[in-house]
């Protein structure tokens, strides 16, 4: 582990931990844990050294020694040293599942009708904020960077403040950011917005996720004026000043490809390969989400199927599902609603030796995920609204023979990135999707490959260190580096 110079240091702050406690019987089992954040910023961790800090994930309840006796283990073996913030129940349920998951991400996702306003959520939001505040006090020093990710932990700059403690507070906004219209419903609109402004620095995936941001500034005060021009700029409503970005995050691109190119993963692909019987293999992988756009998906598998005879016992959707945030409502519905289109597809065409569907509701181990990028001749991404999306870059990185297609909505932060070469499609337009899939399996090897050589040329220029380099360069009031001309 790097031992870095206080001076140097940075803070990651996040709602979860880079793993999960849970209890089995009178012991602990600690894992480490999957998701686009994790997989981010872990590699850089190691490299740079620093700490985090974050939920463990339980929530049965541990002393703190023990827990912090079970984390310094754990440090050791993940190469960077992690601190806990300890939630208990009633907490977690308010501000994980309540404020944040019931009211922002669906807001934030332009999903306002599937937001429950509930309000009490608010006080113990902003009250479990206080707590990860007085964790960072205790763990950090004056010259250490805060860095803060994502919409769960909004107020803590505040929070900080209002406890005395001086710190140099950032922030990254991993989902997208709403447009006026949208995020005017939010009761505490006002007070979320005053929170991002405490911060020295808040960036975002997109031009237009910043875009929406300032927008929504304005029409809480028209006093705000912004200095500059492209993925940096200055705001100010002549009392304080900070800097507004966007800088799209991305992937370890090396990692992904080196793995790729491994023994294990070519064991593991050519057993996929003999069982699957040289079918065109398409590939959906997902957190369970409504955001995600799984059944609109189906059903334009589903419409493939109808429309294009020819796609019969040649094509193959692997859907894999991971489970996620099952305690919500609205998540346990969309399994089953995902769970019956996948049983009436394969219902209606599976014919003796050609199974359409083949739905996985786990996780996978990353070398089988990897062997899946591989193996797949298309991925079908298609969010209905999407910070990212890092799969979408993840399967191009693996296609090591620049050989399969991304399909992808146009409403993941990736299309800004992406659009000119992978195919765009409209996540609601069903039949549009379904088009896609049938000019993908038809598209010609030489464009096919043009097209990849070109989003994998990207996805190596702008990586996770760029991402990195670059939203600490802001920070420290540098310019960006190799940050595309023309705006993304
Ligand atoms: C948020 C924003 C933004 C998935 N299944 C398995 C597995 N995964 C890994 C993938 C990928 C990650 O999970 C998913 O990344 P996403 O970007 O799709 O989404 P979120 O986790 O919801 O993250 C999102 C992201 O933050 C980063 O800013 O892109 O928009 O919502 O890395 O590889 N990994 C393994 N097995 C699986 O079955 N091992």
């Amino acid at each position: 582990m790097t031992d870095r110079k206080s001076k140097d240091r940075f803070i990651i702050v996040s709602n979860r931990l880079p793993i999960k406690m849970e209890k089995e019987g009178t012991s602990w089992k600690v894992s480490s844990s999957a998701g686009g954040l994790v997989s981010a910023l872990s590699p850089i961790l190691k490299d740079r050294g620093g700490i985090w800090i974050g939920w463990t994930g339980a929530t049965e309840p541990v002393g703190l020694r023990t827990c912090r006796e079970i984390l310094d283990k754990m440090s050791k073996e993940i190469g960077y040293r992690i601190f806990p913030v300890i939630l208990n129940q009633e907490e977690v349920s308010l501000y994980y599942y309540g404020l944040s998951n019931e009211i922002i991400w669906p807001l934030f996702h332009d999903l306002p009708g599937l937001a429950n306003f509930e309000p009490h959520y608010w006080k113990a939001y902003r009250n479990v904020n206080g707590k990860f505040a007085r964790v960072v006090a205790r763990h950090s020093k004056k010259d250490d960077l805060v860095w803060v990710h994502d919409y769960q932990l909004i107020p803590l700059a505040r929070k900080l403040k209002e406890l005395g403690v001086e710190r140099k507070c950032v922030f990254f906004l991993h989902i997208p950011f709403p447009s006026p219209d949208i995020f005017m419903k939010l009761p505490w609109r006002y007070e979320l917005l005053a929170d991002l402004m405490e911060y020295e620095l808040v960036a975002f995936q997109t031009a237009q996720d910043r875009k929406n941001f300032l927008s929504c500034l304005n029409s809480f005060s028209k006093k705000f004026k912004t200095y500059g021009r492209g993925p940096v700029v200055e705001v100010t409503d002549g009392n304080r000043t900070f800097k507004a970005a966007y800088i799209p995050i991305s992937i370890d691109f090396k990692g992904f490809t080196t793995m790729a190119g491994a023994e294990k993963v070519h064991s593991i692909l050519k057993q996929y390969k003999s069982r699957l019987h040289r079918k065109t293999v398409i590939l959906g992988v997902d957190r369970l989400d409504y955001t995600k756009g799984i059944p609109l998906r189906l059903r334009a598998f589903q419409m493939a199927l109808e429309k294009y005879p020819e796609l019969h016992e040649n094509v193959t959707l692997v859907q894999i599902v991971v489970p996620s945030r099952e305690e919500v409502p609205a998540y346990s519905e969309l399994k089953d609603k995902i769970e019956k289109l996948v049983s009436s597809i394969n219902g209606t065409f599976t014919t003796p030796g050609w199974v359409p569907v083949h739905y996985m509701y786990h996780s996978v181990p990353k070398d089988e995920l990897i062997a899946l990028y591989r193996l797949a001749d298309i991925a079908l991404v298609t969010p209905l609204r999407d910070g990212m999306n890092l799969v979408a870059k993840e399967y191009c990185a693996c296609k090591l023979d620049n050989d399969g297609v991304l399909i992808l909505s146009e409403f993941a932060g990736a299309a800004a990135q992406m659009y000119r070469h992978a195919l765009i499609v409209n996540p609601y337009d069903i039949e549009g999707v379904a088009e896609a899939i049938l000019k993908g399996v038809s598209m010609p090897q030489r464009e096919k490959k043009a097209r990849m050589r070109s989003l994998r040329k990207n996805i190596r220029e702008q990586d996770v260190f760029w991402w990195v380099n670059n939203f600490l360069r802001v920070a420290a009031g540098k310019t960006l580096v190799d940050f595309p001309e023309k705006e993304l």
